[in-house]
């Protein structure tokens, strides 16, 4: 009998220790979103954390394709970083292109609050920006 109920009480702290890890998984590592705007006929999806936190390392995927849905990939591609009404300085990571339309930038918030991830898509040296919020946890 001793042993029956050792075994069960083993399985129910392997459970909660289960259940643990996922509630603090979610809250910590919020999944990312993309994020899908048209603007003068690029579609630009951003794919980003979150909810991220503060001083973080993030890397944004930038996905770009043109009026009939063709990837674009001789752009020149770049994020501005700012927060509306306030001078943060300048924060503008270049994204490097990966092909099929993707681009990859890595870079940090310096604030918590609000964020514009103003993508700017150069092509033919007209440039499209494209502005995504995103909420920045402390
Ligand atoms: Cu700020």
């Amino acid at each position: 009998m001793m042993m029956y109920y050792a075994h069960v009480w083993r399985g129910m702290l392997v459970l909660w220790m289960l259940l643990g890890l996922l509630a603090g998984c979610s809250a910590a590592t919020h999944p990312a979103s993309g994020l899908t705007q048209t603007v003068d006929g690029l579609t630009v999806t951003l794919t980003a954390t979150t909810q991220p936190i503060v001083a973080m390392p993030q890397s944004w995927q930038i996905m770009v394709t043109d009026a009939v849905g063709q990837p674009v990939d001789m752009a020149e591609v770049y994020l501005d970083l700012v927060m509306p009404g306030m001078a943060m300085g300048q924060q503008k990571p270049w994204a490097t292109p990966q092909g099929k339309g993707l681009y990859t930038a890595e870079g940090a918030y310096t604030m918590d609050g609000p964020w514009q991830v103003i993508v700017h898509v150069e092509i033919d040296r007209v440039d499209h920006a494209v502005p995504f919020r995103i909420d920045v946890r402390p």
